[in-house]
């Protein structure tokens, strides 16, 4: 009896990407390959499961792509929901539904959870220094506030970031600032939110996760071990954002929901829409039964980076509302990396899975079968090329797709492509280890060992080589028509069993073979049989070679990226031109060289310094925002250049007359822009 026989039903999760951007082979590796194959597996036991995906469209992940691609988090999220929902598609996905966050039902599903628990009191409200818009009565985001930049002086800095010299700031760094609402200084006033007291579940989830010993992957179990270790502390549900998930208080107006409360919950809320879809009763799916032998087994298939909010937080959420069963597993598995090095999106370096469905139309299961023959399982593994290569060729075409042609080409050639006997296996040694192939493969799966269950079903194919080897039909056919016939009859039915373990792992290729067998798909409690008289279907090959050309064309693909991806950071943190200016704008600009006679650091600023400058004409007091890059006592006495006709300002209570001019790269350095021999002070630049 298998394992999973104990449950009524299963609930299959994986983790929902954010919709910012592309699958790579790394997403599929992670969390979604190894619970397709599951799920697959489960309806081929007939199992009631459910497989649910979508796009998590919310967090700072959109809209930090939103601001990087110059466009709209609503922009974002539809683009690349499409472009993910699609991939997967192609690529194969057996989800019964991909949804999306940013859908009604999703928002009205969170917000009721998070009224569930606030009702019952299971928050604890804590106060924080933000600021504030009075004349519109609410917290702002960061984006919602401008000010000068403390080091390039640019005075329409965000909250987060000065987008002229690409420093990331806090609301409090500006100078100045002022909200985009109400075009006035905002206030700091402490604001409200809304915390899950983690420390209160601490013993409870200590108890519950003592229990998964043995049954969870040691690396999932041990990494709750040390967060649990470390202690947990309250964490906060709510944020100040303006993209997300209103927070459903009156007193919390503006603020939206942690991107980690609702994304769990969709989970839930797309099991919603699916059930609506098709007339099916959510709730058995998702909550506790009168009877426990009636509740659903809730897996969730992730990546190690969400491991803590799937086995801690999420739980400790669902535990607070108390109608929900909690995770019966959670399979997370470690990276992937990608030709020696880290998969990483900014840097390009990665197969894109829609590249790679284009550039290898209709090889989905080579991509299957390579990706789950080295999926992180246990630690962290890698994808070459040459190995991508040396799978396709020497296994799934030399030994899988080989073993079947042969079968397939003698029964055409000798019977004409017709089954004349009642067949079934014969050979008691092959049926007895065909039967020790299928209950390793039943183990290693149930125990979400992805790779050696794949192996388990090469094995039946290594095994139906050797048994052809050694029968040697084509032989035996021209002395002992009868054992060349059992030979080959036998070796189809291997072919059937090697089909039907094949399903769940290489979906397309398990087709082509039923459709070349000429039969509907055997599940696995079934017998592989085929009537006398049945006919075949013709012989085609189900794998190419992948040759050496493809191959290296990939290894060049992403040597190019990794080279752009080099020289991408100085083309692109080159500010733009600027629109020309006549020569009279210049003139206008009184630039001179002047000496540094002393230096200060401004009080309560990470960033500026107080200078005093002797440009020729005064003596006069500069606020600079240097104090990153130079010492005070290092630069007194150093020549600058300054801009000694700009309008005086006030910064930090110091009147500033003039700016220093500084040269800034990429990376935010600044440098003085000096004279090269020593000048007079009072020099005119220009
Ligand atoms: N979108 C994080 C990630 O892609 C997140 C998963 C949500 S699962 C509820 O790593
Ligand atoms: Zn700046």
């Amino acid at each position: 009896m298998s394992q999973l026989d104990k449950y009524k039903r299963f609930t299959v999760t994986s983790a929902l990407p954010y919709a910012n951007g592309p699958l790579h082979i790394g997403h599929l590796a992670g969390a979604y390959l190894p619970a397709d194959i599951f799920v697959r597996y489960l309806r081929l036991l007939k199992k009631d499961v459910v497989y649910i995906c979508g796009s998590d469209e919310h967090g700072a992940a959109i809209t930090i792509k939103a601001k990087k691609e110059g466009t709209t988090p609503q922009a974002i999220i539809d683009k690349y929901h499409q472009q993910i929902k699609q991939s997967f598609e192609d690529f194969g996905m057996s989800f019964d539904i991909y949804h999306r966050t940013s859908s009604a039902i999703h928002h009205d599903l969170s917000q009721e959870f998070f009224l569930n628990l606030y009702e019952k009191g299971e928050f604890i409200e804590k106060f924080s220094e933000q600021y504030y818009d009075e004349d519109f009565n609410q917290f702002l985001a960061d984006r919602y506030i401008t000010g000068t930049c403390p080091v390039c002086s640019n005075d329409r800095a965000y909250g987060d970031q000065c987008e002229n010299c690409g420093t990331s700031l806090n609301p409090t760094d500006l100078i100045n600032p002022i909200s985009t609402l109400s075009g006035k200084a905002p206030v700091l006033k402490p604001t409200k939110h809304w915390y899950l007291p983690l420390d209160k579940y601490q013993p409870w989830l200590e108890k519950w996760i003592d229990e998964k010993e043995g049954e969870w992957k040691v690396n999932v179990f041990g990494q709750c071990r040390s967060w649990l270790k470390s202690g947990l502390q309250p964490r906060s549900m709510t944020r100040d954002l303006d993209w997300g998930i209103d927070v459903p208080l009156e007193e919390a107006k503006g603020k939206k929901l942690y991107v980690w409360m609702d994304a769990p919950i969709g989970y839930i809320s797309a099991t919603k829409q699916w059930a609506i879809d098709n007339n099916k009763n959510w709730q058995l799916y998702w909550k506790k039964q009168a009877n426990e032998a009636d509740e659903t087994c809730l897996l969730h298939f992730i990546g190690k980076d969400n491991i803590v909010f799937h086995c801690i937080i999420f739980p400790a959420i669902l535990k607070a509302h108390g109608e929900y069963v909690l995770p019966q597993n959670v399979p997370a598995n470690e990276f992937l990396n990608l030709e020696g090095d880290k998969l990483s999106t900014s840097r390009n370096h990665a197969v894109w899975l829609h590249e790679y469905l284009e550039e290898f139309p209709g090889k989905q299961d080579e991509l299957r079968y390579v990706l789950t023959s080295i999926l992180p399982e246990t630690s962290d593994s890698e994808f070459t090329w040459k190995d991508y290569q040396a799978r396709v060729n020497n296994e799934l075409v030399a030994i899988l797709g080989n073993y079947v042609n042969r079968v397939m080409i003698l029964m055409h050639k000798y019977y004409d492509g017709k089954v004349n006997a009642n067949i079934k296996l014969t050979d008691a040694k092959i049926n007895a280890e065909l039967g020790g192939y299928y209950d390793e493969l039943g183990k290693n799966l149930e125990s979400y060992r992805f790779r050696q269950a794949m192996q388990n079903v090469m094995d039946m194919a290594r095994l139906g080589n050797r048994y052809l080897t050694e029968q040697e039909p084509w032989k035996a056919i021209k002395n002992d028509a009868e054992a060349a016939k059992n030979a080959l009859h036998n070796s189809l039915a291997i072919i059937g069993h090697i089909a039907t373990c094949l399903q769940p792992f290489l979906p397309h290729t398990a087709e082509r073979i039923f459709g070349m067998l000429n039969v509907e798909p055997f599940a696995l409690d079934q017998e592989v049989e085929f009537a006398s008289g049945h006919q075949l279907n013709p012989a085609a090959l189900l794998f190419e070679k992948v040759e050496d050309e493809a191959i290296e064309k990939q290894i060049q693909k992403l040597a190019d990226k990794k080279a752009a991806a080099v020289a991408a950071p100085k083309q692109v943190a080159v500010t733009p031109a600027k629109a020309n200016v006549s020569f009279d704008d210049f003139v206008k600009m009184d630039i001179r060289t002047g000496t540094i006679l002393t230096a200060e650091k401004v009080a309560k600023t990470k960033k500026l310094l107080k200078l005093t400058i002797d440009t020729g004409i005064d003596q006069r007091t500069v606020v600079s925002g240097i104090a990153e890059y130079y010492e005070p006592e290092a630069i007194i006495g150093k020549q600058v250049s300054i801009l000694v006709n700009l309008e005086p300002r006030e910064i930090k209570g110091i009147m500033s007359q003039g700016m220093i001019l500084m040269a800034e790269n990429a990376e935010g350095k600044l440098s003085f822009v000096a004279p090269v021999d020593t000048m007079d002070n009072g020099s005119v630049v220009r």
